[in-house]
């Protein structure tokens, strides 16, 4: 399996609570390298944007409003099989439903405030890390 690269945000209510060095940890103890990182506020366009395939969801408006209730933290983790490999470690969306060990199981607050995103798919990822990032701001 070739190195890949996925995009990861640290949501709301992750930086809220301070967690952003343990779930580093996590991804660097699962072998995922952070190759790109800053802390953001996003705007509501840019949630209603980034979440625009859920824009008839009824969890649509809840949602943009929850990833722009404070800071996020936007990441590049590169490593083998990096989108599915994180998407692993993540757990389920649902941290009732997800495995034990994950970040969602570990740090969740809830289906919606559950700490983290990950691309569910390396077209994702490269659309959603060009949105973020500059090339320039991305060192492997
Ligand atoms: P993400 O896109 O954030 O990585 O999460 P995901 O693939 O596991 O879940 P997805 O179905 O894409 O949903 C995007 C985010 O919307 C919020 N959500 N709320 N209230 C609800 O029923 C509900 N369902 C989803 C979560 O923040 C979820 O991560
Ligand atoms: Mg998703």
């Amino acid at each position: 399996m070739a190195t890949e690269r996925t995009f990861s945000i640290l949501k709301p209510d992750a930086t809220r609570r301070n967690l952003t060095g343990k779930i580093n940890a996590v991804f660097e103890e699962k072998g995922l390298r952070i190759v790109a990182q800053k802390r953001i506020q996003m705007t509501q366009e840019m949630a209603e944007t980034f979440y625009g395939v859920h824009k008839e969801r009824p969890f649509f408006k809840d949602l943009v409003s929850f990833m722009t209730s404070g800071p996020v933290v936007v990441q590049v983790l590169e490593g083998e099989d990096a989108v599915a490999k994180n998407r692993e470690i993540m757990g389920a969306t649902n941290p009732a439903n997800a495995a034990e060990g994950t970040i969602r199981k570990l740090f969740a607050e809830s289906i919606e405030a559950n700490s983290v995103h990950g691309s569910d798919s390396p077209e994702n990822a490269a659309t959603e890390i060009a949105y973020f990032f500059a090339g320039h701001e991305i060192v492997g």
